[in-house]
């Protein structure tokens, strides 16, 4: 019987268990990244957002603190402001302050993270309605917004990079729906020795959040992996245009869930993410692939990652 976490559903725990077997049973093994994000992923992710290496988050946060005037004058003052992945909502606050929405409606997998931060924002912005949205955004949701004011859809931290291309061209065709003017942050094709250097972190930590996939999976679904026999891995695929995290077993060896046996040979991985960066060029194209007329780019200084305007 698998050990239920406190206030997890029956239905997302059959999901999560159901995505488990599936692609462990995948000749290449592999994780939907998604399930990174239980209480522990999302402590250890906003630790990696702080790490020396790991770019991302203050590129990000510098180009929207310099285009933040510009950045508001597209999405334009008082709208319904929709962000997909909010995370802590670092740079949701930046936003708010410079838009002043009639709601924010932060979606996010990660309950407690969600949770967390939407109390944090209602402290910091008495005035502001939140509805925090817990749920899965690769399938169909029921936002609670308003005909008649505009939306925007904001989705930040290259969360996009995430997923293949084709299925960031569902999300984008999507997301059109649900507003006309959409602000995604990317992450931008560099020097690989930068990309190798922030997904292998001096202190271990995207190790460790990597690790805590198979802890969650013992945790929640009551499998036996010795985190012991297996080693975070992460490369950039050039011709991928992608960083590829694995978990790669240390040692023949055989992993129990439930009546299901997985089997692993020295050297097997498991392929945990993608994170694809992209050419402002291949970006805009891919937008403008899912119907986005127009797009606007601002940048970091150091051309590191972008924000892109769409409208469609
Ligand atoms: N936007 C924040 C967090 C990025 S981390 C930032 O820019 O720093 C990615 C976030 O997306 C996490 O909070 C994670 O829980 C959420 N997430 C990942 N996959 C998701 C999915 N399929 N549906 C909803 N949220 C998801
Ligand atoms: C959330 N996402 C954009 C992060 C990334 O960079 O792909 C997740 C991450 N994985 C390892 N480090 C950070």
């Amino acid at each position: 019987m698998a050990r239920e976490r406190r206030g997890a559903r029956p239905l997302e725990l059959a999901a999560f268990r159901q995505d488990v077997v599936a692609g462990l049973s995948r000749p290449q093994k592999s994780l939907p990244p998604k399930y990174f994000y239980d209480a522990a992923g999302s402590r250890l992710f906003a630790r990696i957002c702080r790490l020396p290496e790991y770019y991302v988050t203050r590129a990000e946060l510098a180009l929207t603190r310099q285009h933040l005037a510009a950045v508001a004058r597209f999405a334009g003052r008082g709208c319904q402001l929709i962000e997909y992945g909010s995370g802590e909502g670092v740079k949701s606050r930046l936003l708010i302050r410079a838009l002043r929405p009639v709601v924010y409606v932060p979606i996010d997998i990660s309950e407690d993270a969600l949770r967390a931060a939407a109390r944090a924002l209602a402290r910091e912005f008495p005035w502001l309605r939140i509805a925090p949205l817990a749920g899965d955004f690769s399938r169909p949701l029921e936002i609670p917004v308003r005909r008649g004011t505009p939306s925007v859809v904001y989705f930040p931290g290259s969360t996009i990079g995430n997923l293949t291309p084709d299925e960031a061209h569902a999300f984008l065709s999507m997301s059109r729906g649900v507003a006309a003017k959409m602000l995604v942050g990317v992450d931008l094709k560099k020097d690989p020795a930068a990309l190798h250097a922030a997904y292998n972190d001096k202190a271990g930590v995207t190790a460790a959040f990597n690790l805590n996939l198979l802890a969650r999976i013992n945790r929640e679904l009551g499998a036996d992996f010795d985190l012991r026999r297996f080693r975070h891995y992460a490369f950039y695929n050039p011709a991928g245009g992608r960083i590829e995290m694995h978990l790669v077993a240390l040692a023949k060896h055989t992993v129990r869930l439930g009546r299901h046996r997985f089997h692993f040979a020295a050297g097997e991985t498991i392929h945990t993410e993608n994170s694809y960066k992209y050419s402002p060029e291949e970006f805009g194209a891919l937008a403008a692939k899912a119907g986005f007329t127009s797009s606007r780019l601002w940048t970091d200084r150091r051309g590191q990652f972008g924000l892109f305007g769409l409208r469609a």
